[in-house]
């Protein structure tokens, strides 16, 4: 399988999930600036809507979406516990997942981007916001479903990797999952595969 990604951004989280699971991937850098990759390649040929992550399987076939990539990768070695294979626990991972993408990922766009002060400010209340509940809920808990590592985990370590980019401070128990993950050796492998940490 290839994994089109760009160093630090949301495919890291399927990346971690690969190598907690245990899957090889082949790595494939896209420039997120020019929609190239280091071949020369057009990304938009490869994914047309021109953003990672994309997952490529070996019979061709193109996965796009994070939170759906993270799935599939999680069921394919179900052992892991990334992912319950079924039933209500598997919901709450969704929820979570969910959260994630709409309510934290899309609200860091602007403030990597180029909009307006107020805009920026809007969205960096919200990701606080949203940074708070998601302490709560870490209250007394390792990962956010409980005492086992998912793939709603792996997406929330790579929000808490943004948050230091744009220096907003992570309430407690948050920096505390941060720095436990962070230690995870599949977490560590993955960012050290993306040039983010040393090998
Ligand atoms: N809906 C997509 C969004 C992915 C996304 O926001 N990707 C960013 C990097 S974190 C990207 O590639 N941006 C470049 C672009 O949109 O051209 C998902 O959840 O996977």
């Amino acid at each position: 399988m290839k994994l089109y990604y760009s160093p630090g951004a949301c495919s890291l989280s399927p990346h971690i999930v690969a190598n907690e699971a245990g899957l090889p991937l082949e790595l494939v850098k896209v420039d997120l600036k020019t929609h190239k990759l280091d071949s020369g390649e057009d990304f938009f040929k490869i994914n047309p809507k021109g953003y990672v992550p994309a997952l490529q399987l070996d019979d061709g076939s193109m996965l796009t979406e994070g939170p759906a990539i993270v799935q599939y990768l999680a069921d394919l070695k179900p052992e892991t516990g990334l992912i319950p294979s079924a039933g209500f626990g598997r919901y709450k991972v969704a929820e979570w997942l969910t959260f994630i993408n709409g309510e934290i990922h899309k609200n860091f766009g602007p403030l990597f981007g180029n909009a307006s002060e107020d805009v920026k400010s809007d969205a960096r209340d919200k990701v606080v916001k949203r940074f708070n509940y998601v302490n709560g809920e870490l209250s007394g808990k390792q990962f956010l479903t409980g005492g086992t590592f998912t793939v709603a985990d792996a997406y929330l370590f790579v929000m808490t990797t943004w948050a230091h980019h744009v220096k907003i401070d992570l309430p407690e128990n948050l920096h505390k999952f941060f720095h436990a993950v962070s230690q995870r050796p599949a977490v560590h492998k993955a960012m050290a595969e993306e040039g983010l940490v040393k090998a």
